[in-house]
This record gives C-alpha cells, sequence and structure tokens, in this order.
C-alpha cells in the first residue's frame, strides 16, 4: 500500500511502536524550536536533565512574544535565554529577528525532516513538507536530550484541493474555509495532508498560512508536499542544497477526504470569538471597524504585506480605523523598506510595530471597550487581545486592508482589480540576528534574573485521590482561559507561584485563592478541553495550585500531554451525560487510582461524596503515560529512568 506524505515522514522516523491510528509511536526529531514565553521554562527543564550539550540535528531558541519590556522581567529572559542557547548548542534568534515560525520557514526548515516546537504553531513548517508539531516545553527539551517525541499516530485527512483562487481570495480564506467545515475539534488526531492541482498555484507562504492554522481545527499537524515550488522558495533563500521532494505515493490510503473547490471560494471571515465561527466577508458586511491588525505567524509573509502595501498605495486609512501592521520577520522588513512597499504602508497611515507576535498575544495594541477589530492572525478567543469586550475577527490581508480603507467590514473585491505583484527571485539573506552557540561552551555562564523562580516539584501520585471540584467549565476552553497571556501576565512565565494567581482568572477571578483554601482538587470540563496555545503553564500552574486530575468529555492533543507531563490525570467521562451530574464544589473521591493505573485497568470510580452517587470515568494514557503520572510527571520520571 502507498503511504502519504506524512506517513512517509513518520516512517522514516519511527522509534518505537507500529503506525496504526491511536496507537502510541515515538518518532526522532530532528530540529526543535523554542520561543521566549514558553522557552524559560523548557531550557530550565533541559537544565534539570543534565545533558552537556542538545542532541538535535538543529534547535533554535526564538525572541519573538515578550518584546513589550515594560519591566526588566523580559530582558531577564531573554539573557537567560541567550546564555543557554550559547552553552549548550543552540542558535538564538535575537529580539526583532522575527516571529519563530516565519523565521523557521524562511531559514531553517527542511522538507521531510521532523520539527518539535514549543508553540501550537509549529505546523506552520508543513509550508515547506517538513512535519512539524507543537508541544509543550518539557517534551521539546526531552527532544533536546536526544528522547523521541511520543504521540498517538494520527489519523490522515486529505484535503484535496481543486481549481484556483479566483481573485482577491487568497490562502487564509482556504484554510477558514476548512474551519467552517470541520471546526476547532474537527483535526483533534489527525495530520491534514494537502494534495491536488490546486496545491500548484500556492506558494510556500501561502501554504505556510494554511498549515499553520490547521492548529484552529486541533490537528496534530498540517502538510504540503514539497515540489518545485518549494525548490524555487528554498533556492530564493540560498537554501536549494536542503530541498528535497516529497509527494503522496499514488495509491495511499486516507481515514478522510475533504475536496475544497479554489474557483468557488469566497472572501471568508471568523467572527467573534472562536476560529471557526466563520461566514463569508458578504453576510458581515457594513460592521463598523475600529481597528486593523496585519500580522501574526499565519499572515506576515513578503507576498503579504505587499498586497496590503499595494491595495492602499496612494490611500490613507479610514479616519476611525487605527491600522497596526507587525512584518513576520526581519527579511520581510527589510525587503518592503527597500521596494518600497513600507513607504506606502507608512504613507497610508499604517502604524508600524516590531518584527513579532506583538497585538496576536495581548503584547500591546489592545482595542478599544467593545471594539471591532479584524486582524490577519489565527485565534479571536474573547479577551486575548487584552480588552474582553474587544469583537475580533478574522480574515485574510486582503479582506483586512478593504476594512481598513472603508472603516467597516467590506468584501475585498470591492477593489476592482487586483493589484500585480513583483515577488523577487532571491530574498534578502542576512543571519547575523542568528547568533551561533559558542565554540567555548564551558565558558558560558548562564544569566539568571530574579524573577527566574525555580520549577515546582510535583508529588507521585497517592493511591486514592479526594477533594472539591474547585470548577466546572464548559466545551472548547482553550489554554487562553485557563493560562491568560497579555501584558500582564506573560512576564511572568518564569515565575510559576506568581503566575498560579492568575489561572482561570478570565473565567473566575476566585479561582486560585479558592484552590489554595481547598488545598487543590479537580476540574470539570466539557468537550476538547485545553485548546489553542501549548502553553505548558496552563498544566504547571494548576499542578502547583494542587490540581490532581480533571474530568473532562474530551481533551485537545497538546494540553492532555502537558497535563500527563505534570503528572495531572486527564480523566474521560465514559457516558458524557454524566457531566450533568456532577457540580463545582461537589467533593469527590477517586478510589484505588494508583492501583489502577499500576496494573492497567483503563475504569475508574468517581463516588461523589456530596450526593452520594458514583460516576464512571476512564483514562486513555499508554504504559508509558501511566508510569509518567505515577511518578509526579514526566521529569520525575526520566529522572527515575535514568538512575
Ligand atoms: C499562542 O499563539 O497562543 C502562543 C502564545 O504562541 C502559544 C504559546 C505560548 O502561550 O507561549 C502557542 O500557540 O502555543
Ligand atoms: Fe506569536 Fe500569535 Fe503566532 Fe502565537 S499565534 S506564535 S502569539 S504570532
Amino acid at each position: 500500500m502507498g503511504l502519504s506524505i506524512a506517513q512517509k515522514i513518520i516512517s522514516e522516523h519511527l522509534i518505537e511502536g507500529e503506525m496504526i491510528p491511536g496507537s502510541e509511536i515515538a518518532i526522532r526529531i530532528d530540529h526543535t524550536l523554542t520561543q521566549d514565553a514558553t522557552g524559560t521554562l523548557a531550557y530550565l527543564q533541559f537544565e534539570a536533565m543534565g545533558v552537556p550539550r542538545v542532541r538535535t540535528k538543529r534547535s533554535v531558541s526564538y525572541v519573538d512574544h515578550n518584546t513589550l519590556q515594560t519591566g526588566p522581567e523580559n530582558a531577564d529572559d531573554h539573557a537567560y535565554l541567550q546564555s543557554v542557547a550559547a552553552k549548550y548548542g543552540i542558535y538564538f534568534s535575537r529580539p526583532g529577528n522575527g516571529i519563530c515560525h516565519q523565521v523557521h520557514l524562511e531559514r531553517f526548515a527542511v522538507p521531510g525532516e521532523t520539527l518539535l516546537g514549543s508553540d501550537s504553531h509549529t505546523p506552520t513548517a508543513g509550508g515547506i513538507g517538513m512535519l512539524g508539531i507543537g508541544a509543550g516545553g518539557l517534551d521539546v527539551a526531552a527532544a533536546m536530550a536526544g528522547e523521541p517525541f511520543y504521540l498517538p499516530m494520527p489519523r490522515i485527512c486529505l484535503v484535496r484541493l481543486v481549481g484556483t483562487l479566483p481573485k482577491w481570495v487568497s490562502a487564509k480564506d482556504v484554510i477558514l474555509e476548512l474551519l467552517r467545515i470541520l471546526s476547532v475539534k474537527g483535526g483533534v488526531g489527525k495530520i491534514i495532508e494537502y494534495g491536488g492541482k490546486g496545491v500548484e498555484s500556492l506558494s510556500v507562504t501561502d501554504r505556510a498560512t494554511i498549515a499553520n492554522m490547521g492548529a484552529e481545527l486541533g490537528a496534530t499537524s498540517s502538510i504540503f508536499p514539497s515540489d518545485e515550488i518549494t525548490r524555487r522558495f528554498m533556492s530564493a533563500q540560498q537554501r536549494s542544497s536542503e530541498w528535497r521532494e516529497i509527494h503522496a505515493d499514488a495509491d495511499a490510503q486516507y481515514d478522510q477526504v475533504i475536496e475544497i473547490n479554489l474557483d468557488k471560494l469566497e472572501p471568508m471571515i471568523a467572527r467573534p470569538h472562536m476560529p471557526d465561527n466563520v461566514c463569508r466577508v458578504v453576510e458581515v458586511e457594513g460592521t463598523k471597524v475600529d481597528q486593523v491588525a496585519i500580522g501574526s505567524c499565519t499572515n506576515s509573509s513578503l507576498r503579504d504585506l505587499m498586497v496590503v502595501a499595494s491595495i492602499l498605495r496612494g490611500k490613507t486609512v479610514h479616519p476611525k480605523v487605527s491600522l497596526v501592521v507587525s512584518p513576520g520577520s526581519r527579511q520581510v522588513l527589510e525587503m518592503i523598506a527597500r521596494n518600497g512597499a513600507l513607504a506606502d504602508l507608512i504613507r497610508a497611515g499604517a502604524r508600524i510595530l516590531e518584527c513579532a507576535c506583538g497585538p496576536c498575544i495581548g503584547m500591546g495594541q489592545a482595542p478599544r471597550t467593545n471594539g471591532v477589530s479584524i486582524r490577519t492572525f489565527n485565534r479571536n478567543f474573547e479577551g486575548r487581545s487584552g480588552t474582553k469586550s474587544a469583537q475580533v475577527y478574522l480574515a485574510s490581508p486582503e479582506t483586512a486592508a478593504a476594512c481598513a480603507l472603508f472603516g467597516e467590514i467590506t468584501d475585498p473585491r470591492k477593489l476592482g482589480d487586483l493589484p500585480v505583484l513583483q515577488i523577487p527571485e532571491e530574498y534578502s539573506v542576512d543571519d547575523s540576528m542568528i547568533v551561533a552557540p559558542s565554540e567555548r561552551p564551558e565558558s558560558v555562564e548562564i544569566v539568571r534574573g530574579p524573577n527566574i523562580k525555580p520549577l515546582p516539584e510535583a508529588e507521585p501520585l497517592p493511591e486514592s485521590l479526594r477533594g472539591h471540584i474547585l470548577l466546572k467549565v464548559g466545551d472548547n476552553i482553550t489554554t487562553d482561559h485557563i493560562m491568560p497571556a497579555g501584558s500582564k501576565v506573560l512576564p511572568l512565565r518564569s515565575n510559576i507561584p506568581a503566575i498560579s494567581e492568575y489561572v482561570f482568572s478570565t473565567i473566575d477571578p476566585d479561582f486560585s485563592k479558592r484552590a489554595k483554601q481547598y488545598g487543590g482538587g479537580f476540574i470539570l470540563a466539557g468537550e476538547n478541553y485545553g485548546q489553542g496555545s501549548s502553553r505548558e503553564h496552563a498544566a504547571l500552574a494548576p499542578m502547583y495550585l494542587g490540581v490532581r486530575a480533571v474530568i473532562a468529555k474530551s481533551f485537545a492533543r497538546i494540553h492532555r500531554q502537558n497535563l500527563v507531563n505534570f503528572g495531572i490525570l486527564p480523566l474521560l467521562l465514559v457516558d458524557a451525560t454524566d457531566y450533568d451530574r456532577l457540580e463545582q464544589l461537589d467533593e469527590i473521591e477517586i478510589c484505588d487510582v494508583a492501583k489502577a493505573l499500576r496494573e492497567g485497568n483503563a475504569y475508574l470510580r468517581v463516588v461523589s461524596r456530596t450526593h452520594g452517587q458514583v460516576i464512571n470515568v476512564r483514562h486513555d494514557l499508554s504504559r508509558r503515560e501511566r508510569d509518567v503520572v505515577l511518578a509526579g510527571g514526566r521529569l520525575n520520571y526520566i529522572r527515575n529512568t535514568q538512575r
């Protein structure tokens, strides 16, 4: 039987297990990436593993999230990251050099290889035919230490693209359409693989836009073929020697096939407050707009910024709209500066921000109260922009530029003739802001600022768990709900005791106080608990507050793994309707839980001490994961197995 692209890459990297969907496999990791908001923890964990030098082919540490620097904390973290990188053999991409996924695509990604990143949008590298997977920092640290990455073998979903995109419709509209079809949980447990003739009309950065937002489907990864277009992109980046052709076999089998006819696609938009709340732009036309934000790892390539600049050339943004632009990388910024597109943006009234995540993660540019913000980003979760009442929409650069001009949601097809773009044959290549690791690592001193606190230690799992349901939440709770980001909280990423004060603060400001008062307890949740960001703080900070299990209808992949990594038991309701039989503050007991994990029993009984009822739950942990939870987390587990 023929293989798909993802199956080929997995089989070339398979260390343990069989490629049977759902069963645990272990794969070798070639590249890792970290960013500064997750990187400090990842490297603290890496240091705790006692490995002298990274064992990957290439590891890169990016600084792109915490660049607002409203106090010393971020800069302290950056200094720590730079010193760790120098000592342990990691490339360090300096602040201002760009967003990790964009820079990795430009300068490092290699078709056919594997990339594990402590950021959920790591699958962006799928645009070049690399298998990129997002994970918690601890998994990335383990990969740097030479450990394989464990995951359930994903099912493969082929998205066959036919036709070509009409005028004013672009890559973002393709992925928004897929989100409309599949929803934010439609990709869980799957790799989304793209094929069909339509792929040939998409550039590498278009493909990266689509692969990037596969994270919003909950997919494990997304991947495109590596073809002549890929070769040309890599050659323009002076990296043609790293190119390799990869296609799916003609007789490859897929678990699911979806066809999207590009000819029929229209400009699409995701309405507040979920990336799958998608409709056609025409359906919301006329809505007044206060802010337009162009950038993020989804849509900040040279092509995207040039499209926006050419739409705005010779015009002025609407007087009621604040237009902010954050280029994806220094390469993009330098090139638009040289070709005049930056001048067009400035003349049109754009506020130019640095090459970083910026407003995407609430680091500045929070919209006004009840403000409508149209963003080319990938997430519009409530409050993520920094303004709880803001109405954030997600759209293509073309649609965003049209909105900026007209001051209301506008279908870009109203703009008339499509601008003709001159994308150069050669990109401007300058890696001077990427610092190579030290050749004398023994002489490098690690710099630790006062905000970098030691990692909290987890205890092995007790025989039984007893406590209160500290919080009951509904479906699709994001890690932004569990552990908010933004300019106030992000500087605390290296300080778990301090950041734990903010756990669930946007849902229930008293959560952390209550957790402490009850000495820990449980969370009860609906479907797809923990979707979104890979931040392991969403597991580590609850662990610090004494949360020992989460009972849910289903979990998102990365967060489930992070829970296991920090010794929190992810439990599934056997009968989803039992969700209604448990309430916040009920006192429950999960009996003989450690024995059940040791003996491999998947089913457990939750006894409600408040109502006397018994509810059946189960876990879907592999043998290894059971041992990790029993040990009180992966760090303890690694230490135990090293002894
Ligand atoms: C995000 O887009 O939510 C982030 C910020 O990039 C996160 C990582 C983090 O929380 O630091 C992600 O996507 O994993
Ligand atoms: Fe940065 Fe936003 Fe991309 Fe996350 S989604 S990596 S915050 S640009």
